[in-house]
């Protein structure tokens, strides 16, 4: 396998245990296994389109409150549907799932069932054995979605075989030339669509980025009804190269139709993105979406993204207002290069203050950089408004 064991964890609806998953996908993680993580609550529909999107190798699902036989065999159904049968199903509930039951779920398409008592390395070296070998033919897209996931997962690939064999001089070069391979074929592909703005998210864990872009999706989905939009999302991988790719499990109003989202992860890279990030841009700014949506991992003060001269047209830092002391401003390099500053979470004490001193700290720039205050986590929030408006319209 090139890259990691990417697969999709999440419960059902009208279930709210978490607590089991939550370990699992730590225990997942720690052996090098990527998990998007979609969280609980979450319907048969937000779990296919998200496992499509991704282009996962297996669906686990965590079931406790009832309705398993039926929740996983809509799920196997609507994937076989969406001619995504390559993307398989497993999962477990503890004493809920009987033995009987799990004997008809196999029959109605699922892999596997893990009942309590199963220890975590059992689970772990199933999804090895069973989700990581290379799959063999690919079945053909049966849409543009489809289609778009499979080739980010080629690129993100081509990427993964070519840093196995670093650090030689040789591979870094054979890198370099699958970058120009990879983008071409990309954007060959799809050269007759329009180019989508391109947004880059950036700023310190816990700022508030991916709720913050969850309220301006939902208010490009509301003002414009045919719509589409992507969302590139970066976490970190950990030690051991696996990764929890969480953001979807905020991203409420982005479990949408007319929403493309893939979650990356970092593959060992510092600054904020993925060795195969550009590419995968430079394919979603050709796909026909109105805006693409590129959110870094929680960066630290030296972070600076987004390439000059690259895809990203306009760049958002978002801060915390507790960032320290305002010595602390003159470090962080992103508050020079950002278009657009938001001091998120100002409904916080310190709010007033961080908002008057970035505002210095931004003047000293002579730049037209822009500063807005936010509190993402409230709906219809004046001032995701006005960002959304300043994005929008550039007003
Ligand atoms: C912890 C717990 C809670 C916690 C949940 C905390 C949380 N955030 O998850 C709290 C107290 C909040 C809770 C609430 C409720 N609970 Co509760 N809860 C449990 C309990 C005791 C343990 C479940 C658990 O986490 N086990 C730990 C895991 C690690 O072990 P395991 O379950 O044995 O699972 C093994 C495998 O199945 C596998 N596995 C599990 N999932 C997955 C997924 C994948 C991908 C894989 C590979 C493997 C796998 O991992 C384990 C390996 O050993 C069960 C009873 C039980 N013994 O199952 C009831 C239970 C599930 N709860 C129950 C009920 C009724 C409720 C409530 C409705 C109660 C109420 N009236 O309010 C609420 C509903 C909450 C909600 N929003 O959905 C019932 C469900 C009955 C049913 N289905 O008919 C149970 C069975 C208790 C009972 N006997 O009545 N609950």
């Amino acid at each position: 396998m090139p890259s990691p064991i990417r697969i999709l964890t999440a419960v059902p609806i009208c279930d709210g245990h978490d607590s089991a998953i939550n370990t699992i996908n730590l225990e997942f993680i720690r052996h090098g296994i990527e998990v998007v993580y979609l969280g609980y609550h979450r319907s048969v529909t937000d779990i296919v389109r998200a496992a499509i999107q991704e282009d996962v190798r297996a669906v686990g699902i965590s079931s406790y409150n009832g309705g398993h036989i039926e929740f996983f065999s809509e799920v196997t159904g609507l994937l076989q549907k969406r001619g995504a049968s390559d993307i398989k199903v497993f999962g477990g509930g503890g004493g809920t799932i009987t033995q009987q039951d799990a004997a008809a779920m196999k029959r109605k398409g699922v892999d596997n069932i893990f009942f309590a008592g199963t220890s975590l390395a059992e689970m772990t070296d199933y999804v090895r054995t069973q989700y990581g070998k290379p799959r063999n033919k690919r079945p053909r897209p049966r849409s543009p979605e489809q289609e778009l996931a499979h080739k980010l997962s080629e690129i993100e690939d081509a990427y993964a075989s070519v840093s196995r064999k670093r650090p030689t001089a040789s591979a870094q070069r054979s890198r370099s030339n699958k970058t120009v391979r990879h983008s071409s074929v990309a954007i060959r592909h799809s050269s007759r669509a329009e180019r989508a703005r391109v947004m880059g998210f950036t700023g310190p864990g816990g700022a508030g980025k991916t709720t913050l872009i969850d309220e301006l999706v939902l208010r490009f989905l509301n003002q414009n009804s045919r719509g589409r939009i992507a969302i590139l999302s970066h976490d970190p991988s950990v030690v051991g190269e696996g990764a929890l790719l969480g953001d979807r499990a905020t991203m409420i109003n982005s479990q949408n139709d007319r929403v493309f989202m893939r979650s990356m992860a970092t593959r060992g890279q510092a600054g904020g993105l993925s060795p195969a990030t550009q590419d995968c841009l430079a394919l979603l700014a050709r796909s026909g979406f109105d805006y693409v949506i590129i959110e870094t991992v929680g960066t630290g003060q030296e972070a600076m993204p987004f390439q000059k001269n690259g895809v990203v047209d306009q760049t958002v830092l978002v801060m915390n207002p507790d960032y320290g002391s305002r010595l602390q401003l003159q470090k962080i390099v992103m508050l020079d290069l950002a278009d657009i500053v938001v001091v998120n979470k100002s409904d916080l004490q310190r709010a007033r203050t961080a908002h008057t001193e970035i505002e210095q700290r931004l003047e000293q720039n002579g730049r037209d950089q822009r500063l807005i205050d936010t509190v993402a986590k409230r709906h219809r929030d004046a001032g995701v408004d006005q960002l959304f408006k300043l994005i929008s319209t550039g007003r």
